[in-house]
């Protein structure tokens, strides 16, 4: 016989960490984002821990998509949770028994098979699916992956760019701070303001078991959390509201508030640059599967322009989130709507790394591009300065707190997003001066959830998901 001499792999300590991880968060055919805290499948997550997981396993990570979009809902939604039926019920919060999908779910077409939650969260699963297919395209396609995720992936983009235009102007629109994904962060404070938080005794928090309370959002912001879900379920998750009124953007002023659908709806940067990354993917993904793609990209070319014009504030060098409900007479405002009549809500103060993130699109014009790395190199977020890795929220805002979850420490998933748009853009010395800070700091935190901006020290739940997969696809 002929032996042949097996080259052991070399020691790789970090893809070994990271991989560690992966595989223990690994349940049946999806991943948790953590062992402890977060105990179902969370929808943005699932997309960057298969963008990791695709260099361990490329079947496991397409079937991370698969599962999450086993779950899609009749109207396109892909909800944020997919709630695994073997933990107890009171293990997270808010749980099946709150979200109800398959009553409250009824009417927008929430599935039979699974208990889901009835929001959504940021649209990266047509990249994840992209990137997913690349590191094996022979896999990919033995399996019909990208033809079968394509028409599910479609449909989620059409909910959002149709069911979600509440603005009239061709963004989507979130109506949760959950949906957005960056949970508490300042920007949310002034819309929040108006909304009624719950009464503390009608709900339990289960995440302070796990997480400290001084690294967490407060019991005032889950009041408000539970409120607005709670109104959003009880109107059947929107699937009787009136979402596609282009007329209504130019109303939205002096229309009855009742009239105008959920008490929080906001156009925010980094949810709609995803979605334009995600439709610049979709346009590949239907290019491989030997459709002309040229429309689509044209579309994601439309929206980055929609994008530009909205939220664009170009004497900050920021994206800025809008918030559709801030009817002030005098609240600060950007250009002009659609046909030149006042775009709807106002462009909310605070700065958050949100601005940053439409770093990634590749159609940005140049003196955007040149503006947001300026942002992140200056003082309010310190790229390559006094900031290990990029925080969640400007350094110089009153709100700015270096362990309270989104509003400052960093977080690996959006440091990812940023390294790709630096590097997309030509910056290539600070994208890998970037690319070498996550990996330091994301191997000696444990791969936390979040770090301290400026020492990295780890914060929140550790092995956490999209910590370690994406730390792994910088790595690798
Ligand atoms: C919560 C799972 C999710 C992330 C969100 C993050 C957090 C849930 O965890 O929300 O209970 O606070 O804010 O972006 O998807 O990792």
């Amino acid at each position: 016989a002929v032996s042949r001499a097996v080259t052991p792999r070399r020691s790789d300590p970090l893809r070994d960490a990271a991989a560690r991880v992966l595989f223990r968060n690994w349940i049946e055919r999806s991943t948790v984002p953590s062992r402890t805290l977060y105990p179902h499948q969370w929808s943005w997550d699932s997309a960057f821990i298969a963008i990791g997981l695709r260099h361990l396993s490329p079947l496991r990570a397409q079937l991370e998509l698969e599962t999450l979009l086993r779950a899609q809902w009749a109207d396109g939604r892909v909800p944020h949770i997919v709630f695994n039926p073997s933990v107890p019920p009171d293990a997270y919060f808010p749980g099946p028994g709150f979200w109800r999908s398959r009553t409250a779910g009824r009417a927008a077409g929430a599935p039979d098979a699974v208990e889901t939650s009835g929001i959504v969260q940021p649209p990266v699963h047509a990249l994840a699916a992209w990137l997913v297919h690349l590191a094996d395209p022979g896999l990919s396609r033995a399996r019909s992956f990208l033809a079968r995720l394509h028409p599910r992936l479609a449909a989620w983009h059409r909910f959002l760019l149709h069911r979600r235009d509440l603005g009239g102007a061709g963004l989507a629109a979130v109506v949760h701070p959950w949906e957005q994904g960056m949970d508490n962060s300042p920007c949310w404070d002034g819309p929040l303001r108006r909304v009624p938080p719950a009464d503390p005794g009608t709900f339990r928090r289960a995440d302070l078991r796990h997480g400290s309370p001084r690294e967490r959002p407060t019991d005032l912001d889950y009041g408000r959390y539970v409120r607005l879900a709670a109104d959003y379920r009880d109107r059947g998750y929107g699937a009787h509201d009136d979402a596609h009124r282009a007329d209504r953007a130019h109303h939205a002023r002096h229309a009855d508030a009742a009239a105008r659908g959920p008490g929080f709806a906001v156009e925010d940067p980094a949810f709609n640059a995803l979605l334009i990354a995600s439709e610049h993917a979709l346009a590949r993904i239907t290019g491989e599967l030997g459709v002309p793609a040229t429309a689509r990209h044209e579309r994601a070319e439309r929206l980055t322009r929609v994008l530009v014009e909205r939220l664009w504030d170009p004497r900050d060098g920021i994206f800025r989130c809008r918030d559709l409900r801030d009817d002030r007479p005098d609240a600060p405002d950007a250009p002009d709507g659609p046909g030149g009549a006042p775009a709807a809500g106002a462009l909310v103060a605070e700065r958050g790394v949100t601005g940053l993130v439409p770093l990634l699109l590749p159609g940005l014009p140049d003196g955007v591009v040149a503006a947001l790395v300026r942002t992140a190199c200056g003082p309010r977020f310190e790229l390559g300065g006094r900031a290990r890795l990029v925080p969640s929220h400007d350094l110089l805002s009153p709100a700015f707190d270096p362990r309270r979850y989104w509003r400052g420490p960093a977080w690996v998933n959006v440091n990812w997003l940023l390294e790709r748009g630096l590097r997309l853009h030509g910056e290539r010395a600070r994208a890998d001066a970037l690319r070498a800070a996550v990996l330091d700091v994301a191997a000696a935190s444990g791969f936390a959830e979040y770090v301290d901006p400026y020492t990295g020290d780890g914060h929140g739940a550790r092995g956490f998901g999209w910590s370690a997969a994406l730390a792994l696809d910088l790595h690798l």
